[in-house]
């Protein structure tokens, strides 16, 4: 029987209390495959604006966008080449004014991708501190010579072993000056070099230009690897190198020495004085709850919350992101009560299941067959009644889905390209299994083109999409589920209306029950005299749960079947898939 000690919850802080992004739910826009409205089949801003009506009736309160400044696009924006102009594909400042004024008068904020950690290798930061070793730019960057007594630009010369997040070594060989610099992405993405405070006001200054442009705040592109651990003497360590030359990067720059220096820098240099109503949400490879801890305790002066990415390693097998394999749900809700539990006293979470460099959660965590609209709103349920901030990709109100794709060429992100390209060389899989790798892994999955509707590039674009639109959107679209009541869209709408209006969902304490039951997903929030038990069933049978005759008169707050499920004797039938919310009040 589900028993739950936690009965009277914290008393509130006055901190806590006013925040407003506590019982805020944001959208997450990827622009390229957004809306189109010139059709030349990449999305813009101006298809944006077409759409600002149908995120005010979803109910959302920020919209954060995926980068959209002028870029040469060789990670899709995620390579800036200036950062205070519009890439003519997406559009122009003017646009982007008119986005922001649109949005506003909505009551909804804008929150804009910052992506600092590094520019395009075609910045002018980069095209002069490439050009000579004396140039004063030169140490903007991280420039390092061959390692002692290799040949340059052999393998192996490299001046650390760190391996890129897009395969292949971390450092490019510049034959301009004889030197290697430091790309932890692609070589079009050469790294920024924090040490230097030139480089950081600079970026200050960028920050401060955007907010006098009225913008509601940053999403902090890979935001804890700004400083590597560099020795006193200048030099950069080498990092464990299991099979091959090159290492995971990471071991040698997640969460720097002087990360926490910096980011309270910014927040005296930028937000002093305009700090209220802004989001500042920073991206977070490798962080554990002691780094959320710190990084998020509003005391410190840092970042509002974080993404965390160990609730989307779980079905990581040892080949990583592209080698899936099963999700064990204990594991599921070990790590998300974790981070729960531990950012309860200070600190707070940013909730996701999706975003553009994930594959879509009903075909990774639910079933996208069968069961495709229950489980989305099963899995929505479940993250939308964690403590934090839930954050909902475009597409994922839909119950959108992987994309399946079925041949090479097909696919367009640089990071499975290269994977692909990089897995032939080493000739281990074949084809086949090479692109059975790729479909589920590839973070293409989220970034085919948002399903308005049924027509044949789904109301996307009138010209050629820069992606394949996924075949399913003759069933799987806005028009379709904005039509239909009890739809994925209309209940996100609740979800996200229940935030908004409920105190128990917006700061109570979450305590997570059966631990160990490998197909039940259940906990409570407890905030006063009032308690919401939460279930989800991720399976496609029939599971009995008990859950104790103190649950047996609760009312059924929100459910992703339209009959109520089988209460009464201390338990609760769930269908497959089931996935639903009991409120007891008061709770003696
Ligand atoms: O998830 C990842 C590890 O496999 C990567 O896909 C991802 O690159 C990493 O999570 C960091 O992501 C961010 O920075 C990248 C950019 O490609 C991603 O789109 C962005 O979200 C470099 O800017
Ligand atoms: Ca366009």
């Amino acid at each position: 029987m589900i028993s739950d000690s936690a009965e009277q919850s914290h008393v509130d802080t006055p901190e806590a209390s006013d925040v407003w992004w506590k019982s805020a739910v944001v959208y997450q826009v990827y622009p390229r495959s957004f809306q189109d409205s010139n059709g030349d089949g990449i999305g813009d801003v101006r298809g944006i604006l077409q759409r600002v009506d149908y995120l005010a009736e979803l109910g959302v309160d920020v919209v954060w966008l995926s980068p959209i400044y002028r870029s040469p696009q060789d990670d899709n924006g995620y390579d800036i080449s200036d950062y205070q102009d519009i890439d003519p594909t997406f559009g122009t400042l003017e646009d982007v004014d008119e986005l922001i004024e649109a949005l506003h008068e909505r009551g909804i904020k804008l929150v804009m991708d910052l992506v600092v950690n590094h520019t395009s290798d075609e910045h002018p930061w980069f095209a002069e501190s490439r050009s000579s070793v004396d140039n004063p730019k030169r140490d903007w960057y991280w420039w390092r010579p061959a390692r002692e007594g290799m040949e340059p630009g052999t393998p192996g010369a490299e001046p650390t072993n760190w391996g890129s997040v897009f395969s292949g070594p971390a450092w490019e060989y510049d034959e301009t000056t004889g030197e290697y610099y430091l790309h932890l992405f692609s070589r079009k993405q050469p790294d920024l070099n924090w040490e230097n405070p030139e480089v950081r006001q600079a970026v200050y200054a960028m920050m401060r230009w955007w907010l006098d442009r009225r913008i509601d705040g940053f999403r902090m592109d890979v935001i804890n690897l700004i400083s590597k651990h560099v020795r006193p003497d200048g030099s950069l360590p080498d990092v464990p190198a299991e099979d091959g030359l090159y290492g995971s990067a990471f071991a040698a720059t997640v969460n720097g020495p002087r990360l926490h220096e910096f980011l309270q820098e910014i927040h005296r240099e930028v937000y002093e004085g305009r700090r209220d109503g802004l989001l500042l949400v920073g991206e977070t490879p490798g962080a554990t709850v002691e780094d959320g801890k710190l990084l998020t305790d509003p005391a410190r002066h840092e970042l509002d919350m974080v993404f965390t990415f160990e609730h989307v390693s779980l079905d990581h097998g040892p080949a990583g992101r592209f080698d899936v394999v099963p999700l064990d749900l204990r594991d599921l809700k070990a790590t998300l009560g974790r981070w729960q539990t531990g950012l309860e006293q200070a600190g707070w979470n940013a909730l996701y299941w999706n975003n553009h460099d994930q594959p879509r959660v009903v075909s990774r965590y639910g079933d996208d067959g069968a069961y495709r609209r229950e489980s989305a709103m099963m899995l929505a349920i479940v993250l939308h009644l964690h403590r934090g901030t839930p954050y909902v990709y475009q597409g994922e109100e839909l119950g959108m889905t992987n994309a399946y794709f079925t041949s090479l060429d097909e696919y367009r992100d640089i990071e499975s390209l290269r994977f692909a390209a990089s897995e032939r060389q080493r000739g281990q899989l074949n084809d086949e299994e090479l692109l059975s790798w790729l479909a589920a892994g590839s973070r293409d999955n989220a970034r085919t083109p948002m399903q308005w509707d049924a027509t044949p590039q789904a109301g996307f674009t009138t010209g050629q999409p820069w992606i394949d639109v996924n075949p399913h959107h003759d069933t799987i679209n806005a028009a379709a589920e904005v039509a239909d009541p009890d739809s994925v869209f209309h209940l996100y709408r609740r979800l996200i209306a229940l935030r908004h209006e409920d105190p128990v969902v917006q700061r109570g304490d979450f305590h997570l029950l059966l631990p160990d039951d490998p197909h039940i997903y259940a906990f409570t929030r407890t905030w006063g005299d009032e308690q919401l038990l939460v279930l989800g069933n991720f399976s496609g049978t029939e599971q009995t749960v008990p859950v104790g005759p103190d649950w047996d008169q609760a009312a059924l707050v929100i459910g992703n079947y339209p009959a109520s499920p089988a209460t009464g004797g201390g338990q609760i039938v769930l269908r497959a898939w089931e996935g639903l919310v009991l409120r007891r009040a008061p709770i003696r």
